[in-house]
């Protein structure tokens, strides 16, 4: 079997990928995950200037997954962008992923107008949904925001741009929210970051500083979320917007499930975070496996098919 994937026109060798935040903070990181079984990679939203981010201890693995409010620590879009421009000199036949948001709608339009104006030839994913800057609400939860913010952008913004989303738990929010994405021509959608403001206590203690423990909760907790996330889109979408799953991927069989609902690419966070990219070769090894066993031949095969009682 192979587990090869197209986004938009861009052809990847395996449907693994980091998730935004995890091993692509810089050049050693993003290198790591070039040099393993992944099929490429995204960087760290980057803003405008470089961010310390929160307070540590800000980052904390549990059992069950982990908790975060790393507070948009980054080293700021120029960093990344030169390192894309360069990538695209010595690994022409590869496609990256640049994940961006402005501190403000101001700077989210200039950034955007930067990477048009670019060289960049990769594709881009904007952050609608970080949980953990304080006083910064996640944008994709105001969907009169999300539409206006979206009428703009395209107005100028030319390049494949996907958006990253934050979980929706209510029936009504995924077909309101799928009612704007659908006014667009996104390329994809990321469903779905963490699972904005959870608490963790271990101890009689929280376990990370910034907001009082509150933070991001991502890993085995979250994958039937992400798993509906993933299949409500891909029900409500138009057929050209693509989806990329992510939350709760663990094993190939979590993987499977993402691509059953509807995933055409999956992301690794906190399981690549515990692990390292070695978990990419041995998830994609899972996976190729099932699909070996069922007679798929590719994630097509079985991409969207999940079965109803
Ligand atoms: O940096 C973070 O605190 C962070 C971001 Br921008 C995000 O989108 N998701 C997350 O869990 N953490």
């Amino acid at each position: 079997a192979t587990t090869k994937t197209k986004i938009g026109n861009s052809e990847f060798r395996n449907c693994f990928m980091n998730a935004a935040g995890v091993y692509c903070y810089d050049k050693n990181e993003l290198e790591q995950v070039i040099n393993s079984a992944a099929g490429t990679f995204v960087t760290k939203t980057a803003t405008l200037q470089s961010r310390s981010g929160n307070p540590e201890p800000r980052y904390h693995d549990t059992a069950l997954g982990s908790i975060n409010s790393m507070g948009l620590p980054n080293l700021g879009f120029d960093y990344y962008l030169d390192y894309l421009l360069e990538l695209q000199k010595t690994h022409p036949d590869r496609t990256f992923f640049f994940s961006l948001v402005g501190m403000s709608t101001e700077d989210t339009h200039t950034l955007l107008k930067k990477v048009q104006e670019s060289d960049f030839n990769g594709i881009t994913e904007l952050n609608l949904s970080c949980p953990n800057v304080p006083g910064k609400p996640q944008i994709a939860y105001d969907m009169e925001t999300t539409e206006n913010l979206l009428t703009d952008i395209f107005s100028y913004f030319k390049k494949p741009l996907g958006v990253k989303l934050p979980p929706y738990f209510d029936i009504v929010h995924f077909d309101q929210a799928a009612t704007v994405f659908n006014k667009f021509p996104l390329t994809f959608i990321n469903c779905v970051n963490s699972i904005g403001n959870g608490l963790v206590i271990e101890d009689e203690s929280v376990v990370i500083k910034p907001k009082n423990g509150f933070g991001g909760i991502g890993g085995e907790y979250i994958k039937p979320t992400a798993l509906a996330n993933v299949h409500a889109f891909y029900k409500r979408l138009n057929p050209s917007i693509q989806i990329i799953g992510t939350g709760g991927v663990l094993t190939g069989q979590d993987a499977f499930e993402h691509i059953l609902c509807g995933a055409s690419m999956v992301q690794l966070g906190t399981t690549l975070h515990k692990e390292g990219p070695s978990a990419f070769e041995r998830i994609t090894n899972e996976l190729k496996a099932i699909m070996d066993k069922k007679g798929y031949k590719t994630i097509e095969d079985f991409k969207g098919k999940l079965k109803y009682l």
